[in-house]
């Protein structure tokens, strides 16, 4: 199988374990070639420091992008996560027509808040041009408070509500995105997970793994990397958000044992030849049934 390409469009915390600097690694162990178009370079992520530097690099996403375009680079995949300005969305938006190979797939994680606040630089603007642009994507990964802005509805906590994520669905689907991953619900005693919806076959379900209490920075961008290189690798949905949610229960696990306490980042390097085992399992199977 030829080797996939994806461009993962996000900030380069220098320290802090989340963003570029996971979406590397991690990408890297599902056999991905991983580019990268930095939005800001921060001396820290904004989840618990405080005194970080930002440096905004809007203009030079411009210059990146039209490079690749004069030099024919083009991706599989876009992975988007977090932007420093409305105006780095609209960039990439226009950009996507040209990066993308055909059949390229969009993957946005809509990087706006968590625990029912939105991050320190974010505001409404920022959430309504969010809103327009997950309309590009094939699929969105926002965490319960995320699903809960780009829905316009109240945020009223993670636990799992039918009632209330039908309803935050149905304002996804209307946004037009084609599927969304909700991730970081918490269902019933002791248990976290997601819940999956793909607007247009109706295709639905949950999954869910014991749940830790420690709250840890950085889970989501490690969550939706491991998705995205499992996605690549060919597997289904429902295949791909079950390895990505085993691993990342995992890798919390592991954090919590190893580092208790710990908060800034997950600790997921002891896990990364999970992700490396289950795909070349994959590719020996499918070359053995002639896939
Ligand atoms: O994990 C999302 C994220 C990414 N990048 C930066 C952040 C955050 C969340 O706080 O601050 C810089």
């Amino acid at each position: 199988m030829k080797q996939k390409r994806i461009l993962s469009v996000q900030d380069i915390s220098c320290f802090g374990k989340c963003s570029n600097t996971v979406a590397l690694p991690i990408l890297s162990a599902a056999g991905v070639e991983t580019a990268i178009l930095p939005t800001a370079l921060l001396s820290t992520h904004t989840g618990g420091f405080t005194g970080y530097t930002f440096l905004d690099l809007t203009e030079e996403m411009r210059g990146i992008l039209a490079h690749f375009d004069r030099a024919d680079i083009r991706f599989d995949m876009l992975y988007t996560g977090y932007f420093g300005s409305v105006e780095q969305l609209q960039i990439v938006a226009d950009a996507k027509g040209a990066i993308l190979r055909e059949g390229g797939t969009v993957l946005v994680d809509p990087v706006l808040g968590d625990w029912g606040k939105l991050y320190s630089i974010y505001d409404d603007t920022f959430v309504c041009a969010m809103r327009e642009f997950v309309r590009e994507a094939d699929l969105i990964t926002p965490n319960v408070t995320e699903a809960c802005l780009l829905a316009d509805l109240p945020y009223t906590g993670d636990q799992y509500d039918n009632e209330k994520t039908e309803a935050i669905l149905s304002r996804l689907a209307d946004l037009g995105c084609r599927r969304a991953v909700i991730t970081g619900v918490h269902f019933g005693e002791g248990e976290i997970g997601i819940v999956y919806r793909d607007f247009e076959s109706g295709e639905k379900f949950t999954l869910a793994s014991a749940r830790t209490d420690t709250p840890l920075h950085g889970t989501g961008d490690v969550f939706t990397s491991a998705l995205a290189g499992y996605l690549l690798a060919g597997f289904t949905p429902r295949t791909a958000l079950t390895r990505t949610v085993s691993f990342i229960a995992e890798c919390i696990e592991k954090t919590e044992k190893a580092l208790p306490g710990h908060w800034y980042g997950v600790k997921f390097e002891d896990s990364l030849y999970r992700i490396t085992e289950d795909i070349h399992k994959k590719q020996w199977e499918d070359a053995i049934t002639g896939k």
